[in-house]
């Protein structure tokens, strides 16, 4: 790699990186390892390119094969999403969404969204972000009692709010999301509805979670977590609003796409139709119940009481030493999580009192239900013990040995 001789520092840090995420175990249910393929899609000089515009619709020359490219992406997100339009440009998942909003609403316009706290993200119309500072937001949560959307209630609150836009999406959210409820409520107030399917867009491609079309106006998803793509976002939408999506994502929201990623986006779409990848999303939603149901038989309490998808939250409020403590413990012995604000949740963002996890990276390794509930034997074991230095080095040692027996890379 010339790359080592011209800056070793760069390529020592990556190395270590690889070494980092080899020697641990991601329970981060927004990340993934996407395959070399996808990987070498992106680290090429593609790079180089400026093709501000659309396919065959350039400001800049030189595009014959940049056009190719985007098309085939183009054409792959909508059989694979069965979508009447996709726009592969958007860079994440938030500019996805600030696409979409541009598209559809005007400065103050009013939207209904899902709180933060309940399992929304930021650009759901979170206090800091630029979602609520340019719209004017409504929020609907989770029930006290089942902690799962309650449709009747987000019904009461569109009825009197208005929206002109209603969310249906999630980040932190077990349950599956009833598309066609959402819509109902959306037509009885004449919102559009904007599906955020960033979490989920492997589980719905695979047929194992409800389709957000044709119930959606717009669709917004990233391609790096379920579906096992580049770091990067996409919008699919219906035929009538491609024009102004897409006016919304270039020239309104970004500049020149980045050429790499959408080719690296094609590739993860045409994977993403293999019946290898629905196999795999089936294992990725086994495996997350078999932890819930393991945390569940060390009596923590698990979010909502389980889960449907690839992901759980957890309340660690019983440990009573913070949720920010118990991740940085598992950091040090090589299990990645993220602590994550439950619903009501009493504490601030910061060291809030629940952990999240998921199971779409370990079951890339090829972790089974057994292995997942060993995991969480060993995240009982440690946090059940912290300070005690033997029972750590137990710890670490399992998960190098997990770690190994379940490589992500050979080649690299
Ligand atoms: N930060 C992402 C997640 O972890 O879910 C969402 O953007």
């Amino acid at each position: 790699m010339k790359l080592k001789k011209i800056d070793p520092k760069i390529y020592n840090l990556i190395k270590k990186e690889i070494q980092h995420q080899k020697k641990g175990l991601s329970l981060i249910p927004s990340e993934n390892y996407s395959s070399l393929a996808v990987i070498s899609a992106m680290g090429t000089p593609l790079s180089n390119k400026y093709s501000e515009g659309y396919p065959y619709k350039r400001y800049y020359g030189g595009n014959e094969l940049i056009d190719q490219i985007e098309e085939l992406a183009i054409t792959r997100a909508k059989k694979l999403f069965k979508a009447e339009h996709a726009n592969v440009q958007p860079h994440s998942g938030s500019q996805a969404n600030a696409a979409a909003y541009l598209a559809l609403l005007n400065y103050k316009d009013r939207v209904l969204g899902i709180d933060l706290s309940a399992g929304g993200h930021l650009t759901h119309g979170s206090p800091v972000n630029f979602s609520s500072k340019f719209y004017n937001f409504a929020y609907y949560g989770v029930d006290p009692r089942t902690e799962k959307i309650d449709l009747k209630e987000i019904e009461k609150i569109a009825l009197k709010f208005k929206p002109k836009m209603i969310i249906a999406g999630t980040t932190s959210y077990s349950r599956k999301i009833d598309f066609k409820g959402f819509k109902k409520i959306a037509d009885k107030v004449g919102a559009y509805l904007v599906s955020d399917i960033a979490h989920i867009a492997g589980l719905i491609v695979a047929g194992l979670h409800p389709h957000p079309f044709p119930w959606s106006d717009v669709v917004t998803a990233t391609t790096h977590k379920t579906l096992r793509g580049p770091r990067g976002g996409l919008i699919l939408s219906k035929k009538s609003l491609a024009e102004k999506i897409d006016r919304a994502v270039f020239p309104g929201m970004q500049g020149g796409p980045l050429d790499h990623v959408i080719a690296a986006k094609a590739v993860c779409f045409l994977e993403a139709m293999h019946p290898e990848f629905k196999k795999y999303q089936k294992q990725v939603i086994l495996n997350a119940k078999a932890m819930a149901a393991r945390f569940h038989d060390h009596k923590i309490r698990v979010i909502s009481k389980g889960t449907d998808n690839h992901l759980m939250v957890i309340d660690v409020s019983c440990f009573n030493i913070g949720s920010k403590k118990i991740q940085e413990e598992l950091d040090s012995v090589g299990i990645y999580v993220n602590r994550n604000a439950i619903p009501f949740d009493k504490n601030p963002p910061y060291n809030p009192s629940g952990i999240r996890l998921g199971s779409p990276a370990i079951t890339s390794r090829g972790l089974k239900e057994k292995e997942c509930i060993g995991l969480v034997d060993l995240i009982m074991k440690l946090t059940l013990n912290i300070g005690n230095k033997k029972i750590k080095k137990e710890v670490f040692n399992e998960v190098k040995k997990i770690s190994e027996k379940f490589p992500i890379y050979k080649d690299i």
